[in-house]
């Protein structure tokens, strides 16, 4: 009877693991163990008649480890068991049939270590940190930037104009929210040709460089087509909500990529990662963006805005995508990880962030970030230049080591701000 369990087996560098919380249901820890290393594999309810010795041998994969107090098991697959390149493949084995089963009550894929061959098989980022760094000109502060509010509703040239009073004054990017595609009173053409209009005058009035972040996500082709058009008309990046398109749908746009800056937004994450004992961890979504290639990845606030987030996750995600390789970390559920030279991606903390947050954020998250404020920015009660002007001088003294209401006192739009908003 094939065993997948070996508490003695020590993982080689051919091996892909996964780290999971397992919680059984009715059975116990290890035979819960079991049912999940072989319905991810080659295993099934019952013994087969048609199963060969030489797919045991060569395909079995092995519990390694297993801590039944926490709920925690390691199991090392062989690398032959995934197809490289293929990401679809890969989660419909390690992340696909095992959450249905009736053996599993919960069941959470906590960290994927992956081995050099499947590493090398995806492109990672085409540009990443450096790429951003050189194309902006800004190495020694965060980038700021902000989401054009309402969500949707105003039109082409009322987005345009917004987007042109946020660079104005003063920050470097305007994105697309994540439910802007094209709408019937905002049509996308219309829409970048408007923007990137009023970006080029920005950056002629300012001097600096900046971005606009158009969200390209609908199906396939025409995702294809929009980011096409963007290149058309010039503009450097495209954004694309890559839970809500799919990971197939996201190597396509990175292996069609014209020299485009990747912003991948996470909306629908939370059905994913958000249940502690039940999912994907958000570090395994951000490992998985990373691979496929985007250049920047919402990460999360570090809990210090609006969106709920587990302790720790925001900084961990972060460490992880920035980084040349991390090392395990029992306590927290990190396998560790080499990067064997794929580009790092710059993280993106927003979602109801405002000036007065600054300084928590940034000591954080550090500098190494996006910094996106969307209400932050145009709920400024002297509206959207203000609300630009008094991130970047929130920035500004966070960068020189004042404290904000001390820079507030000699900057109106950030003292406006922190009367609006507070300081947390
Ligand atoms: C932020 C935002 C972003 C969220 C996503 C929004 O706007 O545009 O989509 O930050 O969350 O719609 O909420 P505000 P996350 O600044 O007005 O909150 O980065 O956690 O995926
Ligand atoms: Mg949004």
């Amino acid at each position: 009877m094939l065993d997948y369990i070996d508490l003695k087996y020590k993982p080689t560098k051919n091996d892909l693991i996964c780290e999971f919380y397992i919680e059984p249901n009715r059975i116990s820890f290890g035979k819960a163990c079991r049912h999940i290393a072989g319905e991810s594999s080659i295993g099934t309810w019952t013994e087969l008649t048609t199963m060969k010795p030489r797919i045991c041998k060569t395909l079995k994969p092995n519990v390694f480890f297993m801590n039944k107090e926490r709920g925690i098991a390691r199991i090392a697959y062989p690398k032959e068991l995934f197809e490289p390149g293929n990401m679809p493949e890969i989660l419909s084995s390690i992340a696909g049939n095992i959450y249905g089963m009736k053996a599993i009550k919960n069941l959470k894929l906590l960290d994927i270590e992956f081995p050099k061959s499947i590493v090398k098989s995806f492109p990672g980022p085409k540009f990443g940190i450096q790429g951003i760094r050189k194309l902006t000109k800004v190495y020694d502060r965060p980038l700021v930037g902000t989401i054009v509010k309402p969500k949707v509703g105003l039109n082409e040239k009322e987005h345009a104009q917004v987007a042109y009073e946020a660079w104005v004054g003063g920050l470097d990017v305007v994105k697309d929210d994540e439910n802007l595609s094209s709408m019937s009173f905002n049509k996308f053409e219309k829409r970048i040709e408007e923007t990137l209009k009023m970006k080029y005058k920005a950056e002629l009035e300012t001097g600096e460089k900046k971005i606009y972040m158009p969200n390209i996500t609908a199906e396939t082709f025409e995702m294809i087509r929009r980011a096409d058009y963007v290149k058309q008309l010039g503009g450097e990046y495209i954004m694309v909500d890559i839970l809500t398109v799919g990971w197939a749908g996201l190597q396509t746009i990175r292996e069609q990529n014209k020299n485009q800056f990747i912003h991948a937004h996470r909306a629908g994450h939370g059905a994913i990662t958000k249940n502690p004992k039940h999912g994907m961890s958000m570090l395994v979504i951000g490992k998985i963006a990373r691979l496929l290639g985007v250049d920047q990845l919402h990460v999360g606030t570090a809990n210090v805005g609006k969106m709920g987030e587990l302790r720790g996750s925001a900084e961990d995600v972060e460490e992880e995508i920035e980084s040349a390789f991390t090392k395990q970390k029992n306590r927290r559920n990190i396998l560790g990880q080499k990067w064997h030279g794929i580009k790092p991606v710059l993280a993106v903390a927003s979602g109801g962030l405002h000036p007065g947050m600054i300084p928590d954020l940034l000591d954080k998250m550090g500098l190494d970030i996006v910094a996106q404020f969307g209400g932050g920015c145009h709920g400024h009660p002297s509206g959207t230049i203000a609300g630009a002007k008094a991130i970047r001088q929130a920035v500004d003294a966070y960068i020189n080591n004042v404290p904000l209401v001390e820079y507030a006192k000699t900057h109106p739009e950030l003292m406006e701000a922190i009367e609006k908003w507070g300081m947390n």
